[in-house]
């Protein structure tokens, strides 16, 4: 969204930073990894008893930065992050980090050559432009060509889906292979990634006092995968990793919200909402093969512009299948008007929040055209 906003709405905008800063502080240790003893193996399986083992692994669900419960069966992906060596580089190479996903969904490495095997983006900096919409695609190889595993990758620096040249040129080395995890009983895709760090001079101990030159930079980071299942459907995994002085790799332990699908005025396309329609506003939360919309609570459902603080309570809800996928839908209704600084003169994003009868909270945002 365009962040463009009247200065009387600068205040605002302060507070909700100040509220997501506090939230980000509260990012709990649990989640470390400290530097990894001994040198890691990128070829898509444990290759020793001592690899990873001085790391932990969190477990995500489809499509959500959401950290999922440990062994739920709605988990598609495990994700495991350290910093450390390579065993194929020379001794004393700056280390660098490694990043290990397996994948529920897919348990054979049969990927003919250039089949899509899955994308992994986030963001890098190169020469010292940031390219936030990078993408590192891996895509099926002859066996052995990277790694040890059928994959080549490529990078997509603006994230078009066109790449932009060999991996391999930016330091990066990944690997494919079948092996156990926390997710299922049976091997499912592992892959291994190696990525070559940014760090700044003076960061910290063990890095060098004057810095590594890589293009993977400290800080909270959203990777997002995206793989090839079984049935030939994509599915999708978020995580933060965060790298700290002192060669930690850690995640937001924090429960962050299932991204939920809305729809703002079901079959209204252009989502224009007018002066007639705040008192009554209907928003569809819409189901998908992983979550059931229509167990939202009511009365934790609230709407508002997402970059205020002040929302609106539901008022009533309907359970109705609104685009037609044989999903049963929950449409939430809102009085907008009853609060009119939930709404915006400029409103161009709505924000809804609530939670599931799980107790998991949902998050969804989507543009409307106000009109006046
Ligand atoms: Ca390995
Ligand atoms: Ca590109
Ligand atoms: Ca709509
Ligand atoms: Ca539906």
């Amino acid at each position: 969204m365009s962040f463009i906003v009247k200065s009387r709405l600068v205040g605002r905008i302060g507070a909700v930073a100040a509220v997501w800063m506090a939230s980000f502080a509260l990012v709990s240790a649990s989640g470390n990894n400290s530097l990894l003893n001994g040198p890691v193996c990128v070829d898509g399986v444990n290759s020793s008893k001592s690899e990873w083992s001085g790391s932990t692994s969190a477990t995500f669900i489809s499509g959500s930065l959401y950290r999922g419960i440990p062994n739920s069966l709605d988990d598609n992906s495990e994700t495991t992050w350290a910093i450390g060596q390579d065993e194929d580089d020379p001794k004393n190479a700056p280390p660098a980090l490694f990043v290990r996903i397996f994948f529920r969904l897919r348990t054979n490495i049969n990927f003919a050559p250039g089949a899509f095997v899955g994308d992994v983006r986030f963001p890098v900096t190169i020469g010292g432009v940031l390219y936030p919409n990078f993408v590192l695609q891996l895509r099926g190889a002859a066996v052995g060509q990277m790694g040890e595993g059928p994959v080549a990758a490529y990078y997509d620096l603006n994230g078009d889906g066109l790449p932009d040249g060999d991996a391999t040129a930016l330091g990066i080395k990944a690997a494919l292979g079948l092996d156990v995890s926390e997710l299922a009983l049976y091997p499912v895709l592992e892959t291994e990634l190696k990525i070559p760090l940014l760090i700044p001079a003076h960061f910290g101990s063990p890095f060098p006092q004057k810095g590594l030159n890589g293009i993977y930079g400290v800080g909270s980071q959203v990777w997002s995968s995206v793989f090839a299942t079984d049935l030939g459907m994509n599915d999708q995994s978020e995580s933060i990793i965060t790298i700290l002085p002192g060669g930690v790799t850690q995640w937001d332990d924090k429960i962050v919200p299932i991204r939920v699908f809305l729809d703002v005025k079901p079959g209204n396309n252009d989502n224009n909402i007018g002066s007639t329609d705040t008192g009554n506003l209907p928003v569809a939360i819409l189901s998908t093969p992983t979550l059931d919309a229509t167990r939202s609570v009511l009365s934790s459902l609230t709407l508002g512009d997402v970059r205020s603080l002040q929302r609106v309570p539901a008022t009533k809800s309907i359970t109705k299948d609104v685009n037609g996928d044989g999903l049963p839908d929950l449409v939430a209704f809102f009085n907008l008007d009853s609060d009119s600084s939930a709404l915006a003169p400029d409103t161009q994003v709505l924000e809804l929040n609530g939670k599931l009868q799980s107790g998991d909270p949902i998050s969804g945002k989507q543009s409307v055209t106000l009109v006046h």
